[in-house]
């Protein structure tokens, strides 16, 4: 009887209807890369935090700012970086960070422009329907266009 109410209690926690829908997925210092005007593509980085006592999938996100986004890293091949698009990302209970060179969410075709000092909303999706949205400021990165940058 008692066994059996635990049990029960066990599976309920599992197929989870606690927290409904909200992810345990979160990005923090969330940021999305100032791209030069024009520039169709951009990416969004930060730490993938999750919260959760297991592994959680990151299957994907979504931005007004952009007509799809795409869970990308960088790999090494043959000398050359290129990126690899990845269908799922789990997520250790530690977190993963996305940072350039490596792991990002990437912006395709952007529906407005990005400029430094702007906000986008960008929703994390996981693998158990769960979403999570965040706020990310628009940031140019330094070092990259540093040395050649002209002020007028
Ligand atoms: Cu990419």
């Amino acid at each position: 009887m008692q066994r059996n109410l635990l049990i029960g209690l066990w599976l309920a926690l599992l197929t989870g209807n606690v927290g409904a829908n909200e992810s345990a997925l979160s990005l923090r210092d969330g940021y999305v890369r100032e791209m030069p005007p024009g520039h169709p593509v951009t990416a969004a980085f930060g730490r993938l935090d999750n919260s959760g006592s297991g592994p959680v999938e990151l299957t994907g996100a979504s931005c007004a700012c952009a007509q799809r986004v795409e869970i990308h890293r960088h790999v090494e091949h043959e000398g050359r970086a290129r990126m690899e698009q990845l269908e799922t990302l789990p997520v250790p209970p530690g977190g993963v960070e996305l940072a350039p060179g490596g792991l990002h969410l990437m912006l395709i075709d952007l529906t407005q422009p990005l400029r430094a000092g702007d906000e986008v909303e960008l929703t994390l999706e996981d693998a158990a329907g769960g979403t999570h949205t965040v706020r990310l400021p628009v940031q140019r990165l330094s070092g990259v266009d540093g040395a050649g940058h002209h002020h007028h």
